[in-house]
């Protein structure tokens, strides 16, 4: 950062910090992960400059031919990982991966089923606060009460009365497998679109350690920052016969110029997630979430679902009189870092979310396994479960300390 340094110290100050941050805490945000040094180098590349509108080979501006290339590169790449037919890279975001989805195929005003927010749906399936709420007709599924998980049947018999023009299935915390070929059936027989929003769970299908909405759905979505371990953006996959439709939707229906060192980001991170590296660490990530929810039920806490087949487990602490806003606050304070949650129960409306989602992602990454899993569990207990305690919490913090020591991020690179 020499140029920074010299020309904004204060923000080159505030990139040291982060730093720091990141190499000293414990990170299980499942929405994140580290991706590889080389993501960074590309995001920060000479493709910050270029502006680009259209798609390779048809620009609106001149001097495109190494963006054309990039973006030929990932779409190539993504289309071999993933055994999809068409794809788009361009997205900024899920949201806006999903909202192109949307206008692609449906006109404003028509109806979709999606999962409900605090049943572990995303904001732009239709909740009220997003604009996709207001742009088209919304009715939400959620969980079995007792199993809490996906009751096909209750989406069954909503689809046929509500009669939806698409379904959505996929979520933002919901550990456990979908069941794509059923959700397709269901689909079929109301001549529903379906699209699969797979934002969290890309890196796990990428590895094929989990099965993979592609041949199911008419459109899947993602973004490639979480268990994908990429840079920052969306992704469309598709089916061919869509691809016209969904190009004009991406741009120029919802976006303007695409970032193109993003685009080279996703092209680079489609290459990597054919290595053995990748692959052992999405398989690691999935252990070691199984071994970190059954750590917590040994603890008696409630798992959301039971369980978990993928890198969430959803801790319900409700159960334990805790509330979701406290422990994240108590687990910032030693150095963990998780992110509050609504879960199933509180659909009834208490406002507050009851629980905290954790992601086994960037642990993982970061080279952990079962038994630093175990004593991750330990460590959460401990803080959230004597949260009046400092002497409690300061040894909790060294304890953190210890285990980011012994396991750098890029520190050792
Ligand atoms: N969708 C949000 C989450 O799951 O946390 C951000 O990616």
């Amino acid at each position: 950062m020499k140029y920074l340094r010299k020309d904004d110290p204060e923000i080159a100050a505030l990139v040291d910090r982060e730093e720091e941050r990141i190499e000293n805490t414990l990170n299980l945000i499942a929405a994140e992960n580290y991706p590889p040094r080389s993501i960074m180098e590309i995001m920060g590349s000479i493709f910050n400059i270029k502006t680009i509108e259209g798609y390779p080979g048809r620009r609106f501006h001149a001097g495109c031919s190494c963006a054309d290339a990039v973006e030929r590169l990932a779409v190539e790449r993504a289309k071999a990982l993933f055994g999809a037919g068409y794809v788009n890279v361009q997205p900024h975001s899920g949201t806006s991966a999903n909202l192109a989805v949307y206008f692609s195929v449906l006109e404003a005003g028509d109806r979709i089923l999606a999962m409900s927010l605090p049943h572990g749906g995303h904001l732009s399936h239709g909740h009220r606060a997003s604009i996709t709420s207001k742009c088209f007709d919304f009715r939400h599924y959620g969980l079995d009460p007792e199993t809490e998980h996906i009751d096909y049947g209750e989406v069954r018999s909503l689809a046929q009365r509500f009669k939806p023009k698409m379904i959505v299935v996929g979520a933002s915390s919901y550990p456990r497998l979908i069941d794509y070929r059923e959700m397709a059936r269901i689909a079929g027989e109301v001549s529903a679109y379906l699209l699969a929003d797979m934002a969290h769970i890309a890196g796990l299908v990428a590895a094929r350690v989990i099965p993979s909405p592609v041949p199911h759905c008419d459109f899947v979505t993602f973004t490639v920052y979480k268990t994908m371990m990429g840079g920052r953006g969306g992704v469309i996959l598709s089916r061919g016969k869509y691809g016209r439709r969904l190009d004009t939707a991406v741009f120029p229906g919802c976006q303007g110029t695409s970032a193109v060192n993003a685009i080279a980001a996703k092209a680079f991170i489609f290459r990597q997630a054919g290595q053995p590296d990748f692959v052992n660490v999405q398989r690691s990530t999935l252990e070691n979430a199984v071994q970190l929810a059954a750590a917590f039920e040994r603890k008696n806490y409630r798992i959301v679902t039971g369980g978990t087949q993928t890198h969430q487990v959803i801790v319900d602490l409700a159960s334990r009189g805790l509330d979701g806003n406290t422990a994240e606050q108590t687990l910032e304070s030693v150095g963990i870092i998780t992110n509050r949650n609504f879960i199933p129960r509180d659909a009834a409306g208490s406002g507050k979310p009851s629980g905290i989602r954790l992601g086994t992602g960037a642990l993982s990454a970061r080279g952990m396994g079962p038994s630093e899993m175990v004593r991750i569990a330990d460590l959460i207990d401990a803080a959230i479960s004597r949260a009046d305690s400092p002497e409690a919490l300061h040894h909790v913090s060294r304890q953190v300390l210890e285990i980011c020591v012994q396991f750098p991020v890029y520190r050792s690179q």
